[in-house]
């Protein structure tokens, strides 16, 4: 039974009764809107689910232009002329927006921005000054954050990496979105004429409606660049590799072949080197280059992105400071930019801009409005991610004392806003080791066998680290054995001793491989962040590696595994698994190698490096 029953009719061709079926209260965040759909009608199925889901989510949606209109929501291909010619009006003076902005808004759960760019429909006269100021796709605006790069700025300015998870993980949300998509059209249709309708053609209306998906536009940029380096169990093989067979048995009865595979063999010699995690990469690579104020520059954009959740410009923006690394010589001007691998016009224009100006005016402008500001600080509260950020934003805290004092946490985020300046600082390499050092003696004197090796950006040769990884392992022990020696012994006995102030519940669903929590020195002021991982000896090469990073060197190195028929992860390196239809992992494979790092490497093909070669 659908609760609070609402019947709002929407003129026209196609007219029928839509039924908001009401989201909660807290989550109706269109609620006191009025929606004007252009065109206003539910003829087209795709138009239908899009009402009924500004409804849901608390839209009204208006039969009539009129002055109780808030937004225009217009269907893709339709010119602002259009809107105003059918409209009679010189100028439109509510917001006007493209089709895809209610969804945005709910995935958000937030009133987004009208003005950001990737919203305007064709036509819009464009604000006076923009055009000379920042775009505003280019700024995640308050309270939204852009999922992707506008194409225009994707093929300019990056050839993207994705990683494993993140693709999975828009997948899961694509299938997610397609699985209520359907329900919706399958409620909406339900009279037996449209049931049967929906049967026969659910298949190809599902398909339409995830043609304009946005998720599905991700997706299919993702394939787009499936081969670059993906963090990918799945990932496709190239036709670069050549089956022994092929080479041996047809090669020397015919020359065209052998000489086509001999190219192939030389192309599979070449695209093996085009991973990250063939060549050395170490921090000299980046202190003594002659780009290192570009780089600084730059990075500091990353790390703005990065906060932002904005995957796709942060990998933008490591490929070309990773580009940049490996010139000897100062890229100063746009063309010579432009002539590195990965770095596109958009990006091109910003380096120049630098070495000119010794500045990035895109830097300054980027924190520029106050809700920006306000953004980016409740980005930096540990465990708040992008769309908590912007609920805080939306439900109108605007500082951390706000948080603090009015807003309802969670445990962790209650850490994460007390602890916020003490998160913020990097720790110095030398406080990095004498945290390992307490929970080395404590965790030896409860099993002598137990061993502390500390992980993360410390083992890469970093001179400070965000926060503190400590890998606790025993060469003969289970993940158990270890997890209990850990949880009901050395953590409560580091509280007790006052190291350890606080553990935060694991975000994500946890395996029991990890402890996180906060620690602090007897004579420190300051909380840092730590992660205990319990790895067995058995995996502790492959957890080495994972934990040892950085995680553009592990997606290359788990892509390779991938490219070669092998799957790598923190466990261990497999072989033979085995792949159904879309290559969809049938089998987990055979584990081949877990216990040794260096064999890892072996076995893929890459030479060694050490962990202070492995900055990407
Ligand atoms: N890691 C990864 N992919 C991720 C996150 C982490 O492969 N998305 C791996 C590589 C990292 C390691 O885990 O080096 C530890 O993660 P941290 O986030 O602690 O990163 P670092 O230790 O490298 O850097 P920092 O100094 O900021 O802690
Ligand atoms: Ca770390």
């Amino acid at each position: 039974m659908p609760r609070n029953k609402k019947a709002v009719s929407v003129s026209g061709k196609g007219k029928r009764q839509c039924a908001a079926r009401l989201v909660p209260e807290p989550q109706q965040i269109f609620k006191g809107l009025v929606f004007f759909f252009f065109p206003n009608n539910t003829a087209s199925a795709l138009r239908r689910l899009r009402i009924q889901r500004a409804l849901d989510y608390g839209a009204s949606a208006a039969e009539t232009w009129g002055d109780h209109v808030t937004h225009v929501i217009v269907d893709k291909g339709i010119t602002y002329h259009d809107v105003t010619k059918h409209l009679h009006l010189e100028t439109v003076p509510v917001a006007l927006v493209d089709e895809s902005y209610p969804s945005e808004c709910v995935k958000f759960r937030s009133i987004l921005n009208t003005a950001q760019v990737r919203f305007r429909i064709s036509g819009t006269p464009i604000p006076a000054g923009e055009k000379d100021s920042t775009p505003v796709d280019e700024v995640p605006a308050s309270g939204s954050l852009p999922i992707k790069p506008s194409r225009r700025e994707q093929q300019d300015e990056t050839q993207i990496q994705l990683s494993h998870t993140e693709l999975h993980g828009r997948v899961a949300e694509a299938q997610i979105a397609e699985q209520q998509l359907t329900e919706q059209l399958a409620l909406m249709l339900s009279t037996e004429e449209q049931a049967m309708k929906c049967s026969k053609d659910s298949y190809s209306i599902v398909e339409s409606i995830r043609e304009k998906d946005a998720l599905d536009e991700i997706i299919e940029e993702a394939k787009a660049v499936k081969d670059l380096p993906l963090d990918s169990d799945d990932e496709h093989h190239t036709t670069a590799e050549v089956s022994d067979s092929e080479v041996s048995e047809s090669s020397e009865s015919h020359p065209k072949r052998r000489k086509m595979n001999a190219r192939r063999i030389e192309a599979q010699a070449t695209w093996q080197q085009n991973f990250v995690c063939m060549q050395k990469h170490d921090s000299k690579t980046n202190a003594e280059n002659a780009n290192t104020r570009t780089i600084a520059v730059l990075q500091q954009m990353l790390d703005y992105y990065d906060r932002s959740g904005d995957q796709w410009r942060t990998l933008a923006y490591r490929k070309a400071i990773s580009a940049l690394r490996k010139q000897p010589k100062k890229i100063a001007t746009r063309a010579q930019a432009l002539s590195l691998p990965g770095i596109g016009t958009r990006l091109a224009d910003k380096i120049e801009e630098i070495v000119y100006t010794n500045r990035l005016r895109r830097l300054e402008n980027a924190n520029s409005t106050p809700e920006d500001r306000i953004l980016q600080t409740f980005l930096g509260v540990y465990g708040a991610g992008v769309l908590q950020a912007s609920r805080w934003l939306a439900q109108g805290y605007r500082s951390l004392e706000d948080l603090k004092n009015k807003a309802p946490l969670t445990s962790n985020q209650r850490v994460g806003v007390e602890h916020y300046h003490d998160f913020a600082q990097r720790i110095p390499r030398n406080e990095v080791e004498v945290h390992g050092e307490i929970v080395r003696a404590a965790v030896t004197k409860a099993d002598a066998e137990l061993q502390v090796i500390i992980g993360g950006s410390y083992r890469r040769g970093a001179s400070d680290s965000g926060d503190i990884d400590l890998i606790i392992t025993k060469p003969s022990a289970t993940i158990k054995q270890i997890r209990t020696i850990m949880l009901e012994t050395v953590v409560p006995g580091l509280f007790q001793q006052g190291f350890l102030q606080t553990s935060l519940a694991a975000t994500s669903r946890g395996d029991g491989s990890k402890w996180h929590g906060a620690s602090k020195l007897p004579d420190g002021r300051l909380w840092r962040r730590i992660d205990l991982l319990f790895v067995p000896g058995s995996e502790i090469g492959a957890a080495l590696i994972y934990f040892t990073g950085n995680d553009i060197f592990n997606r290359s190195m788990r892509l390779l595994a991938s490219k070669k028929g092998m799957r790598l992860n923190q466990r261990g390196l497999y072989a033979d698994v085995l792949r159904g239809p879309q290559r969809v992992k049938l089998t987990t494979g055979r584990l081949v190698e877990g216990r040794d790092e260096r064999r890892i490497f072996e076995l893929l093909g890459v030479p060694w490096r050490p962990p202070e070669h492995r900055i990407c």
